[in-house]
């Protein structure tokens, strides 16, 4: 067994094997995820610390890449990973990442392995990798709680779009079971016999999202709908993570923007970035890493894209999107946005293993921007990807966040974030009383289907913009196209899925009407099933028995990730009751 060969897998493997998040409580995410079938868990510590020592051992002695990428190719087919195809290019695709890592990792193989397959596997993390955000000497302003605003405030509409995961090379009638992570392509050939084909508005096998739905969900927006601004928090390019040049991701990058300017030339829109705007997929060097394998090439064609060719964002936005991919700017003069390259936490980005403290000063710099809005009252939105409580953001990372959103609660107004295609969201709370919730992350769901999902997203009717707003999320819809009806019809439809006021009897939409619905949860499985549908937009997903439930519910209270203290601490009876699988 062999360290590339597990990083390998991992890479690929980062969002297209891994059970969906919430169908798995996010306590221990490493231990239940299987990668084409194979179990991590099974993987003996010791056997994991031999191999790591061997690839260093390798790597010391000189070994070309060459060599390093013959061996992980030999596995690869060896062990039928991936189908011979897939091999050799993943490995093409990859080595250089993990040689350059490897090359500057200054972590030990016990620490790689704790790393991998979690803390119960030989030494517990490394020590030094126990970081601290520093705060200034400011202290934190008394909180008051948000009230809804007087009837007749100005509102604004703000289009949340996710995911979208366009696939250039979708193909209506191809296999769409084709034993590779992305299927419906124009070169995997017909569906093998009495097999349904790629279905023509997408597909809810491994299939990504054909230009025709991008494009007739363009149109259905900006013909009927009117927003303020446009928050799209990553993820544009598809899941052939295993043949995707840094070409192919600017290329993406640029079309995509096109078409938003298309649809919507006077819309301001925030991006942010997904752990799949990078190739290969995950890999986001920190500023350490210079020279070839430096990140600069896709940082520029952020900035080119979205300062200079649609001037969504200002020029002064420019420096931190050079240095991490971040950046700050003013909405309204009371609202400042904030987005956030969560691929800093990301356990996937095996660039981290060099050095994971604060990786590119995002947060120490995240900590500054939330001091100057508070001393200038001004609230702040914070837009994002991977959100912070889930298994995929590095542990001290999040529990920095944490403590960041702790000590800006009243400047924080709202965290909307994506990745993980359901309908989620993460109720945050007080370190010090840990029932009072005082924070919530918001995940609309995806764009693309990817997997046995419908398409979806979500309108937010906000407080603003008046002297005085408070910023906050008042209400929101969400709307699906029914891929089976659109496949079977040949016409999709965008049609409304539902209102969290209306569906699950909210009052508002503050923390505390999140907590509250969180813990009515518990007792009322209705409730809960309702939840569950729309989680995954309405399309069909199994059944959930009651350790499934609380494995979700348990995750809903989790916003710091490996850490399950919030809901079983909180709620001792609820989680007796059931085993947290
Ligand atoms: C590896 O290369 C370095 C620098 O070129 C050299 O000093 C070292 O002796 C080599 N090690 C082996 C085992 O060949
Ligand atoms: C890789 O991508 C290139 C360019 O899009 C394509 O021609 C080739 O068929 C792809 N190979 C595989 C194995 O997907
Ligand atoms: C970080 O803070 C915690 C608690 O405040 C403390 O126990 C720990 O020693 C600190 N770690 C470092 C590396 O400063
Ligand atoms: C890791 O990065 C931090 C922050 O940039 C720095 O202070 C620290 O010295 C680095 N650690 C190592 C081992 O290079
Ligand atoms: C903790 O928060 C809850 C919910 O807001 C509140 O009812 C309770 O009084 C608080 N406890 C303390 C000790 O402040
Ligand atoms: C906003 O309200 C504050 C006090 O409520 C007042 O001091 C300030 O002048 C107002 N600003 C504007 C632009 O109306
Ligand atoms: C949600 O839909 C209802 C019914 O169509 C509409 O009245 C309301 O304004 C919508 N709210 C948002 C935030 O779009
Ligand atoms: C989607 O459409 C199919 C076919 O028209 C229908 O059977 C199904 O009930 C619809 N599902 C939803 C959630 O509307
Ligand atoms: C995902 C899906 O619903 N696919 C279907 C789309 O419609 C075509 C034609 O009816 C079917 O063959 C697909 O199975
Ligand atoms: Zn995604
Ligand atoms: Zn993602």
């Amino acid at each position: 067994m062999d360290i590339l060969y597990l990083l390998l897998i991992i890479s690929v493997n980062s969002v297209v094997g891994k059970p969906l998040v919430f169908d798995t409580p996010v306590v221990q995410p490493l231990e239940t995820f299987k990668p084409w079938g194979l179990n991590l868990k099974s993987l003996d510590c010791f056997a994991c610390t031999v191999a790591v020592k061997e690839v260093d051992n390798l790597i010391k002695e000189n070994a070309t890449k060459e060599e390093v990428a013959k061996l992980a190719t030999d596995i690869c087919k060896l062990l039928k990973i991936e189908s011979d195809r897939v091999c050799d290019y993943v490995v093409k695709e990859f080595v250089p990442e993990i040689f350059g890592v490897a090359v500057g990792a200054v972590i030990t193989p016990d620490e790689v392995c704790s790393r991998l397959l979690g803390n119960s596997c030989g030494n517990p993390y490394d020590p030094g990798s126990v970081w601290n955000v520093t705060f200034p000497d400011v202290p934190k302003p008394p909180v008051i709680p948000p009230k809804p605003p007087k009837d007749g405030s100005p509102t604004l509409r703000i289009l949340h779009l996710t995911d979208l995961h366009y696939d250039r090379r979708y193909k209506a009638g191809s296999n769409a079971e084709c034993g590779e992570p992305l299927c419906c392509r124009d070169n995997d050939g017909p569906p093998a016999e009495g097999v349904a084909g790629a279905g023509l508005w997408g597909d809810y096998r491994y299939c990504d999202t054909p230009k025709w739905l991008i494009i007739n969900l363009l149109e259905h927006l900006s013909k009927n709908e009117k927003f303020d601004a446009i928050y799209l928090t990553g993820d544009l390019p598809a899941h052939n993570v295993w043949n995707q040049t840094r070409e192919d991701e600017i290329e993406i990058l640029n079309e995509i923007t096109a078409m938003l300017l298309k649809y919507f030339p006077k819309t301001r829109i925030f991006p942010s970035v997904g752990n799949h705007e990078s190739a290969p997929v995950n890999s986001f060097p920190p500023p350490y890493v210079t020279g070839k394998e430096a990140i600069s090439w896709l940082y520029d064609a952020f900035t080119k894209a979205w300062i200079d060719t649609a001037h969504w964002l200002p020029e002064d936005t420019r420096p931190t999107i050079k240095q991490g991919g971040y950046y700050a700017t003013e909405f309204y003069p009371g609202l400042l946005v904030v987005s956030l390259n969560m691929n800093m936490c990301n356990t996937e980005n095996w660039w981290l293993l060099i050095n994971e403290t604060d990786p590119a000063g995002e947060l120490q710099w995240l900590i500054s921007t939330l001091q100057q809005a508070e001393n200038k009252n001004q609230k702040v939105h914070i837009l994002g990807h991977i959100a912070p409580g889930s298994g995929d953001c590095l542990k001290w990372w999040s529990w920095n966040y944490y403590k960041i959103v702790n000590r800006y609660e009243s400047t924080i107004t709202g965290q909307y974030f994506g990745h993980t295609h359901i309908q989620s969201l993460e109720v945050m709370y007080d370190l010090t009383n840990t029932s009072r919730p005082l924070n919530v992350v918001h995940m609309p769901g995806s764009v693309t289907t990817y997997k046995h999902l419908n398409p979806g997203y979500r309108v937010c009717l906000m407080d603003g913009n008046y002297n005085g707003s408070s910023w906050m999320m008042l209400d929101y819809n969400n709307t699906i196209l029914n891929l089976t009806d659109a496949n079977l019809t040949n016409k999709p439809v965008w049609q409304f899925a539902y209102n969290p006021k209306v569906e699950y009897g909210m009052k508002n939409l503050f923390p505390e009407d999140w907590n509250d619905f969180v813990q009515r949860m518990k007792t009322d499985r209705p409730l809960f099933d309702k939840f569950r549908k729309h989680l995954y937009k309405s399309n069909e997903h199994g059944s959930c028995d009651e350790s499934c439930r609380a494995g979700m519910i348990c995750s809903l209270e989790s916003g710091r990730s490996n850490d399950d203290s919030f809901c079983k601490d909180a709620d001792v009876e609820f989680y007796k009751a059931v085993t947290l699988c």
